[in-house]
C-alpha cells in the first residue's frame, strides 16, 4: 500500500489565504487481493491496477474546496466522481450513498433539489490521451466529521434530471479519504 495522508497548511491560488487541508495519495489495487485498501480498482480496463490518485481537501472561511487527480487511467474517457459517506470495501457498494450537505429525507436520494453538485460534491473528469485527469469543486459547506470518507469513481458522467439526478453508471473505483 502506498499511502500518504496528512495535514498541511496549503495556500489556496484562489484568495491567496492560507488554510487547513488534507492530501491523500493513493495507488490502485485490485480488489481481488481482499483486505483494506487505500485505493481499491473493481475495473482493471477503466482504472488499471496500478494507476494512481490524489485527492486534496482544503477548507476556508466561505467552504470547502475539493481536487482530485488521476494519473494512468483509461485515455480519453469521461468518469463520474463523488465523495461517498463511507470508506472504500471490497464491494463497490460499500462506499454507501453521496454525502450531502442537506440530506434528502427520501433515500436513494434522485431528486435534483438534492441530489446536485452545490449539496453534494461532483468531480466528474474526462482523461487525457495518456490517461490523466483532475476536477475542482468548491462547495459552501463543510463535512460533518467522520460523515464523508472517501471518492468514488464511476461509469459516466453524473445525471442530472429527476428521477436520476446523482446517478453515474457503476462504480469502478474507490479511494478513501478522512474529510472534514
Ligand atoms: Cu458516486
Amino acid at each position: 500500500m502506498s499511502v500518504l495522508a496528512s495535514s498541511m497548511a496549503v495556500a489556496s491560488s484562489m484568495t491567496g489565504v492560507t488554510c487547513d487541508g488534507t492530501a491523500v495519495h493513493g495507488r490502485f489495487e485490485s480488489a481481488a487481493g481482499g483486505g483494506t485498501y487505500q485505493a481499491v480498482t473493481f475495473d482493471a480496463k477503466a482504472v488499471p491496477a496500478g494507476s494512481r490518485v490524489v485527492v486534496l481537501e482544503s477548507t476556508h472561511r466561505d467552504g470547502t474546496e475539493i481536487e482530485l487527480r488521476l494519473h494512468g487511467l483509461q485515455p480519453d474517457r469521461t468518469f463520474g466522481a463523488h465523495v461517498h459517506q463511507k470508506p472504500c470495501g471490497t464491494k463497490p457498494a460499500d462506499s454507501g450513498a453521496h454525502y450531502q450537505d442537506v440530506v434528502d429525507p427520501k433515500q436513494p436520494s434522485s431528486d435534483p433539489e438534492y441530489a446536485n453538485p452545490d449539496n453534494e460534491v461532483w468531480l466528474d473528469f474526462t482523461t487525457d490521451g495518456r490517461g490523466n485527469g483532475s476536477a475542482t469543486s468548491s462547495v459552501d459547506f463543510f463535512f460533518r466529521a467522520g460523515e464523508a470518507r472517501s471518492v468514488v469513481i464511476h461509469e459516466h458522467a453524473t445525471e442530472t434530471g429527476p428521477g436520476h439526478a446523482g446517478m453515474a453508471g457503476a462504480r469502478l473505483a474507490c479511494v478513501n479519504v478522512p474529510f472534514g
